[in-house]
């Protein structure tokens, strides 16, 4: 199975040569692409160089920060293009511990998302701020009531998607720029049927770099959530594609 782990980043130079190394430590076969916004501390730069000497690094920068949704997809459609058949995601800060990729690869082969949670078993998070954590477990119980989606953590970025079922998301018209993002693609898989499992995970706080964390992000994640639950259009769409997964009609 191809895989690649598609890791957005905005001023991240001093996680991620320790990142890519640590990944490749643990699971050399894998490719790892970096979505940089062409942050000003070199984050690029650096992945340009090891590129060179690497063709499992792949890199696209992007003129300037444009938000973390569109990274991602960006990166998505790159991994579907090149044919890679599983695709990952994790933050630049070692939140995520590359040590659990391979417990993502090892689920994936019965689910088409397996998502990271913190939530399943109480609380796995370390070093976080209470109000950070109110913010979280805030955000999620507020994000299930509304949608109604039985996802303990629907907010978290430490995922593994089956290509084959990613295919059936339209990246191309995911408006959620922050970390909305999350939100969103888990409710599109959800209401078109995917199987996923939450798996246990630690999350820590970022080691070092600064946070992009801002208001405008959470609110953004407020009402998105409403228009995912309530719009007419875009849930009468996943239901029709729902439709054709379930009768082996080619969706796009
Ligand atoms: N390309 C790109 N990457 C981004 C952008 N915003 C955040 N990121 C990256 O997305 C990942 C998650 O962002 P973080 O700032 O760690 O967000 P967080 O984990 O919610 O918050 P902290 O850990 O407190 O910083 C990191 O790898 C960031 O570098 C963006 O606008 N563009
Ligand atoms: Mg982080």
């Amino acid at each position: 199975m191809k895989t690649i782990v598609v890791i957005p980043t905005y001023n991240e130079i001093e996680n991620i040569p320790n990142l890519i190394q640590k990944i490749h430590s643990y699971l050399p076969e894998i490719d790892i692409l970096i979505v940089d916004d062409n942050s000003p501390d070199g984050t690029a730069q650096f992945i340009e160089k090891l590129k060179a000497e690497n063709p499992k690094i792949h890199l696209i920068v992007r003129q300037k920060k444009m938000g973390l949704g569109t990274a991602y997809c960006t990166g998505f459609q790159y991994a579907l293009d090149n044919g890679f058949d599983i695709v990952m995601q994790m933050d630049a800060d070692f939140s995520h511990d590359p040590k659990d990729l391979s417990v993502f690869l090892k689920e994936i082969r019965n689910y088409d998302l397996v998502i990271g949670s913190r939530y399943i078993h109480g609380i796995n998070v370390v070093n976080w701020p209470l109000s950070r954590l109110f913010l979280s477990k805030g955000a999620n119980v507020y994000t299930r009531l509304i949608t109604r989606m039985p996802i303990q953590d629907a907010t978290g970025g430490f995922k593994c998607f089956r290509a084959d079922f990613l295919r059936y998301i339209d990246l191309k018209h995911i408006r959620s720029n922050g970390y909305s993002f999350q939100i969103e693609m888990n409710y599109r898989m959800w209401r078109l049927g995917a199987r996923i499992k939450e798996l246990d995970i630690i999350f820590n706080d970022r080691r070092s770099g600064s946070s992009k964390m801002n208001k405008k992000i959470i609110y953004e994640a407020m009402w998105k959530v409403w228009i995912l639950r309530f719009s007419l259009k875009l849930n009468k769409e996943l239901d029709n594609i729902k439709k054709l997964i379930k009768n082996n009609v080619p969706v796009r």
